[in-house]
C-alpha cells in the first residue's frame, strides 16, 4: 500500500513538473494615473454620448485609487472601456487570464449592462470585435451603492507581429441611462498556448 502511495505521489510530482507557467504576469492598481491604460469606445454618436475614463480616488478596492468609467448612454448602445497594449512575444498564441475588481452599483435583474473583457490581436474598432461577458449586476436586489466584485476570465489571443496583445476591460451600455463603474486590482497572465 505504501509503495502504491509512493508511486502515486511520484506520478503527481511528474505532472507538476509539466505545468505551464505564465510567461508574463502584470498587475495594475491605478495608483499613479491610468498606468498606460487609456479610454476607448465605439457607438458613441446619434446622439453624441458624453463619457470619460480616468484614475479616481473616489473609490478603490486596492490602494487609494481605481480606474473610473463614466457613460451617459443617451443612445442606448455606447460601449466604453479601458485598453492597454501589453508587450509579449511576437505572433504567439497565449491563454490570457484577465482578472480585476469591478465596482458596480447596478442591482436587481433588469436594466443591467454587460461587462467587456477581451484580449485582441488588434485594437477593437467595432462592437462586433468586442468580447462580451456577464452582466454588470452586483447581486443585490436593492440599491446598496457600489459593490466590488471579483471578476476573472480566460481567453486565447494571438499577439501581433509587433508583439502586442490589446486588453479591453469595460462596459456595453444596453440600457439608456448614465452609469459609473470602477475597475481596480487588475492582473493579466499570459501563458503560451500549448
Ligand atoms: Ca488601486
Amino acid at each position: 500500500m505504501l509503495a502504491l502511495l509512493t508511486t502515486l505521489l511520484m506520478a503527481c510530482d511528474q505532472v507538476a513538473d509539466i505545468v505551464f507557467v505564465p510567461e508574463f504576469d502584470v498587475t495594475y492598481s491605478f495608483e499613479a494615473g491610468l498606468e498606460g491604460w487609456f479610454g476607448n469606445g465605439v457607438d458613441l454618436a446619434d446622439p453624441s454620448v458624453t463619457w470619460s475614463v480616468g484614475a479616481s480616488s473616489e473609490l478603490a478596492s486596492s490602494g487609494a485609487s481605481a480606474a473610473r468609467l463614466y457613460v451617459e448612454n443617451t443612445n442606448g448602445m455606447a460601449k466604453v472601456w479601458i485598453q492597454r497594449a501589453e508587450a509579449v512575444e511576437p505572433s504567439v498564441a497565449y491563454d490570457v487570464d484577465i482578472s480585476f475588481d469591478f465596482g458596480t452599483a447596478d442591482f436587481g435583474e433588469v436594466n443591467l449592462w454587460r461587462i467587456l473583457a477581451g484580449a485582441h490581436s488588434a485594437s477593437p474598432g467595432t462592437a462586433a470585435a468586442l468580447t462580451v461577458q456577464d452582466a454588470t449586476g452586483n447581486g443585490s436586489a436593492s440599491d446598496v451603492g457600489v459593490q466590488w466584485l471579483q471578476k476573472s476570465y480566460r481567453m486565447r489571443a494571438v499577439s501581433d507581429p509587433g508583439g502586442r496583445i490589446h486588453i479591453v476591460i469595460g462596459v456595453w451600455g444596453t440600457w439608456e441611462t448614465l452609469r459609473t463603474y470602477y475597475v481596480d486590482n487588475v492582473r493579466l497572465l499570459f501563458t503560451r498556448a500549448s
